[in-house]
């Protein structure tokens, strides 16, 4: 247990409490938020029963229907989010448009302020292992002046999230956040259903040992400063700390989440498949890019900060490198100094 014994709500109260403006809205929403998250997590943890008993139909013995769980999860989030009040839209991975939030829900507010994204169940590929996978959100305030929100509100850059997050469904079920005043991790304790403060003001180191890529498309990417960087990175080099330890887990959260803690650079380069890189802009890159710089880390897509980037549809993608500080800018010098083949 923490010694100070901090529940998530007790910390986004106290936060808010130290900004004279505040109305209390973005802590309620990212209380709604951690509650949908309670129940995907939940229900990632019957995941398996449900596999062993055999309920993989589309019926479950209450005659129930059994979704598919980033489809439940999607669809926990877009009702939670739609109740809450504090959002005018909803943009999701699991959807190709954004869900504009009928104004209904505003209850004796003049307008929702806010609008979140969201990646409900990341690395969804690996549940079936009993592999980590996660839920990643980010949030904005709206420009739009009132009513449902609109796509222009939805395509902000990086750099104007007022917060974000990530749930890492694993050994035990831990939420990580910010509000642009650092980087706090809570840990649910499933007895009594409370996140509980156990990182506090988390730091990356600046070096680290550890590189997470998949290698195995290695002839693939089409940029042979990447190719050269990942060759020297294997090489024993006592005075730079080489070679470094290869951890790949594909499951972005769940790789994303051991570097945070133990220092590590993640890349999902360009590749001759994926031109523009696999993961996207607005779930998944935006969210961890301003967790990771407030945690003292960097978060590029080889050639500028991805926070910098102007979204110019809802599921843009993106070529990341993010990480330990001087490792990123390693890896951004090895890019810049060697031809890229197309
Ligand atoms: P899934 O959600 O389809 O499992 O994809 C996971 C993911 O978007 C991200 O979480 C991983 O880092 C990445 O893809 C893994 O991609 P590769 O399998 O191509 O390495």
């Amino acid at each position: 247990m923490h010694p100070k014994f901090v529940t998530l709500y007790r910390h986004i109260i106290e936060q808010e409490r130290s900004i004279p403006k505040a109305t209390g809205e973005l802590s309620d929403l990212l209380a709604d938020i951690a509650l949908a998250c309670k129940l995907i997590s939940l229900e990632v943890n019957r995941a398996g029963l449900i596999d062993i008993l055999g309920f993989t139909g589309d019926t479950n013995v209450q005659g129930e229907e059994v979704k598919k769980l980033d489809v439940y999860a999607h669809d926990t989030l877009v009702k939670l989010m739609e109740a809450s009040g504090h959002l005018c839209a909803v943009a999701s991975e699991e959807s190709e448009d954004f869900i504009p939030l009928d104004e209904k829900y505003m209850g004796k507010r003049a307008m929702s302020k806010y609008i979140c994204h969201f990646d409900p169940l990341d690395g969804s590929s690996n549940i079936e292992a009993n592999i980590s996978i996660g839920t990643i959100f980010s949030i904005y305030k709206r420009i739009s002046k009132s009513g449902p929100g609109t796509l222009e509100d939805c395509l902000q850059k990086g750099i104007r999230q007022v917060a974000a997050g990530y749930v890492i469904y694993g050994s035990s079920t831990i939420l990580v956040k910010t509000t642009g005043r650092g980087v706090f991790g809570f840990t649910l304790d499933p007895t009594v259903g409370e996140f509980h403060l156990s990182y506090e003001n988390m730091k990356i180191p600046k070096r680290s040992k550890t590189y997470s890529i998949n290698e195995g498309n290695y002839e693939k990417w089409n940029n042979d400063g990447l190719r050269k960087y990942v060759d020297d990175l294997k090489k024993i080099c006592p005075e730079k700390g080489r070679p470094y330890s290869a951890r790949y887990v594909g499951s972005l959260v769940a790789d994303f989440h051991r570097n945070l803690l133990y220092g590590g650079v993640f890349i999902y380069p360009a590749d001759k498949k994926n031109q523009n890189g696999k993961l996207r802009l607005l779930y998944e890159a935006n969210p961890l890019a301003f967790i990771i710089e407030q945690a003292g880390g960097r978060a590029t897509n080889g050639k500028c900060r991805i926070m910098e980037i102007e979204p110019k549809n809802l599921h843009q993608r993106t070529p990341l490198y993010i990480g330990s500080e001087e490792d990123v800018l390693d890896v951004e010098k090895y890019l810049s100094s060697n031809e890229t083949k197309s």
